[in-house]
């Protein structure tokens, strides 16, 4: 953030706002910790904020330190809503364009609020009276921790603050060892450890409570791994089946993707799941090198997201997908090298 910047936040924030925290629809962990972090972060300032997320968060988030803090908008529909059109102050948090929160698009976008945007991902949109957007940060988090230390509170974090960052830098760096992690996130993870972040209990919470039916789940789509080697391409898919045979909860595909690129000489890795329920097919993308999964998740199915990791979706059945998704390849087999 720039100086102007910093000294228009202040300003916003001198005096008692209305203010809503909103995360991205299917929020993951930097999408629900950074916000929490701020929520708790504004309360300790004074203000009374609000998070509101489009729809429900996975489970292993669920023992973040939420405080009643956290609306989820198909339950509390009526109370969201009401929360967002009075708003004064929005903060948009690890997102930049209001269509990545689904329903609560076009309420944002009646909203006379002053918007505040803290995010890393690539082309944000203008709707913010303060932008602050870094593509080269790790994790929304890293950035709401320099957002702190930008208005000089870093003296107001606490254990419950420094949680909520800690696994958020931690899910969206895949603890810590994707190419946005820099020695400043080594230094900003350090100073949370010192503030109280457990860094072993919220591993372990994260990624060590599984149930047996995810772990079967996972097994299923291990088993359906394609490796196309010519591309240096693997991709899993998952039928509504084979997630409802298993006992598929929100949250059980997650890292899924990230298999395919444990197999060596592999570049491009892929997972399709099958939504029934919307009728679409949900992609997430992920590269090792320069190739631009957000690129090609923009040009070919609807998404985006980061160079090296992405989202999209399809209105095609699996099987149509995945064969569309082949033929794309050629094209890019230099990229893909
Ligand atoms: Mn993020």
């Amino acid at each position: 953030m720039n100086s102007t910047d910093i000294a228009t936040v202040k300003s916003l924030l001198a005096k008692p706002q209305k203010i809503v925290i909103i995360p991205h629809k299917n929020p993951d962990g930097d999408a629900i910790g950074s916000c929490l972090a701020l929520a708790h972060f504004l309360k300790a300032t004074g203000q009374n904020p609000m998070v509101i997320a489009p729809n429900d968060y996975p489970k292993f988030l669920k023992w973040l330190p939420s405080d009643n803090l956290i609306y989820n908008f198909e339950h509390q529909n009526s109370q969201s809503k009401k929360l967002i059109e009075e708003a004064t102050l929005i903060f948009t948090l690890d997102f930049n364009h209001f269509s990545r929160t689904g329903q609560l698009e076009p309420l944002l976008a009646a909203s006379k609020a002053d918007f505040i945007m803290i995010d890393h991902h690539q082309q944000p949109d203008t709707y913010a009276r303060v932008t602050y957007s870094d593509v080269n940060m790790s994790s929304t988090c890293e950035m709401v921790y320099n957002f702190i230390e930008a208005l000089d509170g870093t003296d107001k974090i606490s254990k419950d603050i420094a949680t909520c960052l800690y696994t958020g830098i931690m899910t969206d760096t895949g603890s810590f060892k994707y190419y946005s992690t820099t020695s400043k996130t080594h230094r900003v993870v350090a100073n949370l450890i010192d503030k109280g972040a457990e860094n072993m209990t919220i591993h372990q919470q994260v990624f060590d409570t599984n149930s047996p039916a995810r772990l079967h789940l996972l097994g299923v789509a291990l088993n359906n791994l394609k490796i196309l080697e010519e591309y240096n391409t693997a991709y899993i898919t998952l039928s509504q089946e084979e997630l409802d045979k298993h006992n598929y909860s929100k949250g059980d595909t997650e890292g899924f993707v990230n298999y395919g690129l444990t197999l060596e000489g592999i570049n491009f890795a892929v997972i399709f799941i099958e939504n029934k329920e919307e009728g679409i097919i949900k992609i997430s993308f992920r590269s090792i090198g320069e190739f631009s999964v957000n690129e090609f998740a923009r040009n070919h199915f609807n998404g985006g997201g980061h160079t090296n990791a992405s989202g999209g979706r399809s209105e095609v059945s699996i099987a149509e997908t995945t064969k569309y998704f082949e033929s794309l390849l050629e094209n890019y087999k230099l990229q893909l090298q």
